[in-house]
């Protein structure tokens, strides 16, 4: 999905949705928590969607993806499957290599479960359910990326995790909640925010060893405008037809979670 830019941009294949939130947030509070936007390019017949590169200057980083919110498809994606079920292989396969007890008989039988089906069970086997965010990855000190967080759950495990990610060092993870909270802050004035369900957005964390930490919102190829007379909290639980997310209460949970990491 990314192609090599010049130093300091990086290109991401073009979404529609994606780049009209990247439009919208360049005008919006939200500015300096999204990677700037450069517009498209063109390369080998291809559109990219040109932006600043995160990682730049930043000496070997260690970043971390935590997506965010209590639901991570989209209402469509539910209205859809509940009409016109498209049962997917290669989600059941994926859901039966993580747990081959998970699938009901029926989907064994088919070999294939729906989109929500999946995301709904990726969302209870993950802290998402509980916690409304979940680690999806993380590279130390530039290494290798794991991803091997798909069953955890608890927020002593994403505690642990927050541990080895920053080496214990304090410095990085009181900077990590300051980013966080002036987030937060901007969040609850932003217009973008009020109008737009982010789903299946993340919360990119990116330090290194010199002590530079960020947090920056990041994967807007779900986040869509609500229709014109919802206006979203973000702080309340998902009822099917309400287009909340739980972004909020996600976010809280998050910086609760790295306040008992600073205090262990
Ligand atoms: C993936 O499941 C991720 O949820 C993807 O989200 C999602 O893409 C995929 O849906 C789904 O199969 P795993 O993480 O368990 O592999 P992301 O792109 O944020 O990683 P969408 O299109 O929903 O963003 P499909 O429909 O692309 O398979
Ligand atoms: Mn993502």
């Amino acid at each position: 999905n990314f192609k090599a830019s010049e130093r300091g941009h990086i290109l991401k294949k073009f979404s529609p949705i994606e780049n009209a939130c990247l439009e919208a947030l360049m005008e919006d509070i939200l500015r300096p928590y999204v990677p700037s936007y450069h517009g498209l390019v063109e390369r080998e017949g291809q559109t990219y969607i040109k932006m600043e590169d995160l990682l730049m200057g930043l000496e070997a980083p260690s970043i971390m993806d935590c997506k965010m919110g209590f639901r991570t498809y989209l209402e469509d994606e539910l209205a859809k499957a509940l009409l016109k079920p498209t049962p997917r292989k290669d989600l059941y396969n994926k859901m039966v290599a993580l747990d081959s007890q998970a699938p009901t008989l029926e989907e064994h039988l088919q070999k294939a479960v729906t989109k929500p089906r999946y995301m709904q069970w990726r969302e209870s086997v993950s802290s998402t359910a509980m916690l409304g965010f979940r680690i999806e990855g993380v590279t130390i000190e530039a290494g290798s990326v794991k991803k091997n967080f798909k069953k955890m759950k608890s927020r002593e495990q994403i505690m642990e995790t927050f541990v080895i990610f920053t080496k214990s060092r304090q410095d990085i993870l009181v900077a990590y909640v300051k980013r966080l909270e002036s987030m937060q802050a901007a969040l609850k004035e932003s217009e973008f925010f009020r109008t737009h369900e982010v789903i299946g957005s993340s919360l990119l964390f990116v330090h290194d060893r010199r002590g530079t930490a960020n947090v920056w919102m990041i994967d807007f190829g779900k986040t869509t405008v609500t229709p014109a007379h919802i206006s979203l909290r973000h702080d309340v639980a998902w009822e099917p037809g309400t287009h909340e997310d739980g972004y909020l209460l996600g976010l809280q949970n998050l910086i609760d979670t790295l306040q008992d990491t600073i205090q262990m």
